[in-house]
């Protein structure tokens, strides 16, 4: 039987891979390449580029425990192509395969340079998710809204997760009410296991700090999981410590304590190290046992089955010219606070500061924070998008671009979010510590000392009146505007402009 070419990426490292229950273990060869190219197609975050690699290189030695012949090419093994199409080729060559088996990738790109590589490449559906692209369709077929919770529901009778019979346990299908508490800054979350790097990671660590110095954001302290069995660990210790107070604090933000009662488990589930429905099942016998409240553990399913499902589900579904959309039509630059550059604002500093050291910020930090101020400041979301495509460590296009693309920046003109997630500062002050200590005073409305947020929230509504002011669920805001008197509405939007013109200036805000 001539040897075929069983691709398995970066983000595909799971033993249950459909390409590889596809393979022929005797015959064919395993191909799995670190390359420039992917690496590089945005500057991605050191610690994200030596986990995946690390991750990549382990997961190469079960694959040969397993009796698998695998192909693995090091970023600086001399013949190294600088590219998955390149190494297919190159291996194709060397083993004389005339066929590439391969899952498919999660990002329109990479789907494309496949369908399009010269050599014959079977593309299997990526079955490592509860919903396939079909099942989605269906689900999204003759509706007027596309709205999370209903294809939440389907997802909770699809896997029985918290049900009782046809009823959702304890009575609803949906706990956020009890979910929005700010926290005391005397709580002491346990927080992630960390683990120490070890001779492999050591390796992959030096190569990093070698090739990708330049790239934004700390390589060290590197403490992430890298195998299956750690990532295992890692939930264990989640369910143990944190899953309790998951839904309780998970909108809020303090300073110092980046992870709060957080899983940071994406990066292990979105590399394959881990599965949905596993970490899902974890939680709900966390519940059943009475180890954890239902509003914790629905709150957390809920992310899980309903949001990242059905991100994904419409990342395909809008098509490969998604992410680039700009219903706003909002050009500014993304400025250099981004980049760590110096900024007054507190909030932005501790969301930044974060994600440079731990490629990590929780979902309200990039929601309300560094998304927020991206979409009042009017940035545009092709640069934001690829902002936090490169910083955080779980960031793949199918997750990322939704989020940012349509839940955060509006950019798809509503197709995953009803109104815009916008807020002054008052918001931030009622979920965090940040505001005590900025230099800016979040109760300040219009002159020097304003936050930013307050003026830059009003611009917003102001300029894009067009397209909100006839929103049902943006009626109030309009109404609570257009009642202020117009000097002082004169005073607000000369602030915001010196906001904006600041930051085009390149000047501290
Ligand atoms: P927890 O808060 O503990 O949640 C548990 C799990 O739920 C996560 O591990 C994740 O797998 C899933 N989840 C939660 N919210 C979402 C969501 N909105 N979409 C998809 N999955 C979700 N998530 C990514 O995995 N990759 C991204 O690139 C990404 N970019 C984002 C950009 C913006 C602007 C926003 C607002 C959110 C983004 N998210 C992204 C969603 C969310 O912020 C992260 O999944 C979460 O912060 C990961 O940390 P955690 O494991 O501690 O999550
Ligand atoms: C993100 C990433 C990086 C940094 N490096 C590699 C790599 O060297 N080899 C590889 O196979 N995959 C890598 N990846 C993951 C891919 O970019 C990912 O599969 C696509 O973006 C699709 O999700
Ligand atoms: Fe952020 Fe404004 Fe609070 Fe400062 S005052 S931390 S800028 S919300």
């Amino acid at each position: 039987m001539v040897s075929r070419l069983i691709l398995v990426l970066g983000d595909q490292l799971s033993e249950s891979l459909s390409a590889l229950r596809e393979a022929d273990r005797e015959a064919d060869t395993v191909v799995m390449a670190e390359v420039v190219e992917e690496a590089t197609y945005v500057r991605h975050h050191p610690k994200k580029i030596a986990l995946i690699f690390s991750a990549m290189r382990k997961f190469s030695a079960v694959l040969e425990d397993a009796g698998w012949t695998v192909a693995y090419s090091q970023l600086d093994d001399t013949d190294n192509a600088g590219s998955i199409v390149g190494e297919l080729l190159r291996r194709a060559e060397q083993t004389g395969a005339k066929e590439v088996i391969c899952t498919e990738p999660g990002e329109w790109r990479l789907i494309n340079k496949l369908t399009h590589a010269p050599i014959r490449t079977r593309m299997l559906p990526d079955d490592r998710f509860l919903a396939s692209h079909a099942e989605f369709e269906a689900w999204a077929d003759g509706r007027k809204a596309l709205r999370m919770e209903y294809f939440y529901r389907d997802m909770r009778r699809k896997t029985g997760l918290l049900m009782e019979g046809e009823k959702p346990a304890g009575g609803q299908w949906n706990f956020d009410h009890d979910n929005r508490k700010p926290a005391p800054g005397d709580i002491a979350p346990e927080g992630p296991l960390k683990f120490g790097p070890d001779n492999i990671t050591g390796d992959v660590l030096a190569l990093v700090e070698a090739k990708f110095d330049d790239h934004f954001g700390d390589l060290r302290p590197f403490w992430f999981a890298t195998t299956r069995a750690q990532a295992l660990e890692a939930l264990d210790h989640f369910i143990t410590h944190s899953l309790p107070r998951f839904g309780d604090f998970q909108d809020a933000m303090l300073r110092g304590e980046e992870f709060l009662f957080h899983a940071i488990l994406s990066p292990y589930l979105n590399i394959g190290l881990l599965g949905p429905l596993e970490i899902c099942q974890a939680a709900e016998a966390a519940y059943k046992s009475g180890h954890a409240p239902i509003n914790a553990v629905e709150g957390f399913i809920r992310q899980i089955i309903g949001w990242r499902e059905y991100v994904r589900g419409i990342y395909f579904l809008e098509g490969p010219e998604y992410a680039q959309r700009n219903a706003l039509n909002q050009t500014r630059d993304l400025p250099s606070v981004y980049w760590g550059g110096e900024t007054k604002m507190a909030c932005m500093a501790a969301a930044i500061d974060q994600t440079a050291r731990e490629a990590y910020a929780h979902h309200i930090q990039r929601l309300m924070v560094t998304g927020n101020f991206a979409l009042l400041a009017g940035i545009d979301p092709g640069q934001v998008a690829d902002w936090y495509l490169e910083v955080y460590a779980d960031a793949f296009e199918w997750v990322e671009a939704p989020n940012v693309v349509g839940m955060s920046q509006f950019a798809d003109g509503g197709v995953i979010a009803s109104k815009p997630y916008v807020s002054s500062g008052a918001y931030i002050n009622r979920m965090s510590d940040y505001c005590k200590g900025c230099a800016y005073k979040v109760n300040q409305k219009t002159g020097e000392g304003a936050c930013p947020f307050n003026t830059l929230y009003w611009h917003f509504l102001d300029r894009h009146r067009d397209r909100f002011s006839g929103n049902a669920r943006m009626g109030n805001m309009y109404r609570t505007w257009d009642r202020m008197d117009e000097d002082k509405r004169k005073t607000v939007l000369a602030d915001a402009e010196a906001v904006l013109a600041k930051l085009d200036a390149g000047e501290v805000v």
